[in-house]
């Protein structure tokens, strides 16, 4: 699974033109205040932003307008504020219907996140239409969240959860998906990208095969909405799921694509306020979509600042997000390759965001540490992807993951305190 590197080979992007010329990325990144900033003494090089991505001020700026003037709950006042509060939520959703290619905006349910909106396709879809001797396919790429949720599903209904393995280099093996895939599977969840990796999962492909075999497929989006342009109607997923605040936007506010025609068979997720049209004693009657999913006063401020988070990487593009990145990507790997001791984990053909690695000698946790103290953001531990881990045959790694306002010279640095670190502990 671990890519040996020669330190002797020639940097692929050594001799190209700076990429920073065809995408303004110094502009870019004055619209992010904490770029500027220090950390520790030094100037902050945030490289994780898999983790979570800062935010431009136009988000910062949506979110203190609605707090400052704008605030009321939604859907329930007969007041000027309520009225512009609805209107301003409702807005969000046809930003996000339009920025991921949904068929109607009731396709596009608020949640706190991709975590929840596995959570809630698992326990509303799943407890509706998965039975006893049912298979779920998931895959050894999976973050926790598309995980978990189905375990859980599968110890409650009897069902049996299976696993699409990984090849030497990263990829899922997807002969071995081929033959996983019978009349008895019920769901197929995976990754467009994985969070430990960067690989770039065939999708459209998967979700294709799991529609012919009579299966729904979810595509966790959690990391590529950030990298890629994503289109519903292209990938053909039946649900689609991602957070916004890996989107530049704020924490607590994500986001289930569901196709109208299946959530409109799906029972509610959680009851409460919101989600009703008429409720006695004896008989509660739900609303349509997307309040059927939507109990409860939910985070309008979040999904206002998510609304001017597409606002903003639409004024950028996101096809030019995704070449610059593409570019920033291949000088990133080209670069950690010449970093003595160094071994980037997984080499998929197609990849993008997060690059795992190891260095000799040197524990992740001490790499994370260390280059903390010079300014540098990255992570380390197993990313909320144990088993992946195990596939790998590692307890951890150190994983950094580029955004937009990423630039050739902090990844210069990141190489150089690599190689310094691997002086320190090999004198
Ligand atoms: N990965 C990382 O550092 P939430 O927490 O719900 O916003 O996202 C969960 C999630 C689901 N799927 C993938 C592929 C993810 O990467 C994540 C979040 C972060 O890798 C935090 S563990």
């Amino acid at each position: 699974m671990t890519t040996i590197i020669e330190n002797s080979k020639p940097s692929l992007y050594e001799r190209q033109p700076e990429i920073s010329t065809r995408f303004p990325v110094h502009q870019v990144r004055e619209d992010f205040p904490i770029l500027s900033s220090e950390v520790r003494g030094r100037k902050l090089v945030y490289l994780d932003n898999a983790a979570t991505t800062q935010k431009p001020q136009s988000v910062i700026q949506a979110v203190t307008r609605y707090y400052k003037g704008e605030n009321a709950n939604i859907h329930r006042g007969v007041h000027y504020l309520s009225e512009q509060a609805t209107q301003k939520y409702e807005n969000a959703r046809r930003k996000v219907g339009a920025f991921i290619g949904a068929t109607v905006n009731c396709e596009v349910i608020f949640t706190r996140g991709t975590t929840e909106s596995i959570n809630l396709v698992a326990q509303s879809y799943g407890r509706a239409f998965v039975r006893e001797g049912d298979e779920i396919i998931i895959s050894a790429l999976e973050h926790h969240s598309n995980i978990v949720p189905w375990q859980m599903l599968c110890q409650e209904k009897g069902a049996i959860l299976r696993i699409i393995p990984l090849l030497e280099n990263g990829e899922l093996d997807l002969g071995v998906f081929d033959k996983l895939l019978s009349s008895k599977t019920k769901v197929v969840a995976v990754t467009q990208l994985s969070n430990v990796l960067g690989t770039l999962v065939p999708v459209r492909q998967i979700c294709k095969k799991a529609r012919d075999a009579g299966a729904v497929s979810l595509v966790d989006g959690a990391q590529s909405t950030p990298h890629l342009s994503v289109d519903m109607q292209q990938i053909g997923a039946d649900f689609f799921a991602f957070s916004g605040h890996k989107l530049y936007g704020p924490t607590g506010i994500g986001v289930l694509y569901g196709r109208a025609e299946l959530l409109e068979r799906m029972p509610p997720y959680q009851g409460g306020g919101d989600m009703i049209r008429s409720v006695s004693f004896e008989h509660t009657e739900y609303a349509d979509l997307p309040g059927k999913f939507e109990a409860g006063t939910p985070n309008i401020a979040g999904a206002i600042g998510l609304g001017a988070a597409i606002d903003y990487l639409q004024s950028l593009g996101m096809e030019r997000i995704a070449a610059y990145e593409a570019e920033l990507d291949g000088y990133t790997r080209s670069r950690l390759q010449e970093v003595e001791g160094l071994q980037i984990q997984g080499n998929p053909e197609e990849h993008r965001g997060a690059v795992s690695f190891t260095l000799d000698g040197v524990h992740p946790h001490d790499i994370g540490q260390l280059l903390d103290q010079e300014g540098i953001a990255i992570r380390a531990g197993h990313h909320c992807a144990q088993p992946l881990m195990k596939c790998l045959g590692v307890p951890a790694t150190a994983r950094l993951s580029a955004g937009l306002y990423n630039t050739r010279e902090e990844i210069d640095m990141l190489a150089s305190s690599l190689q310094g670190l691997r002086t320190l502990f090999h004198p």
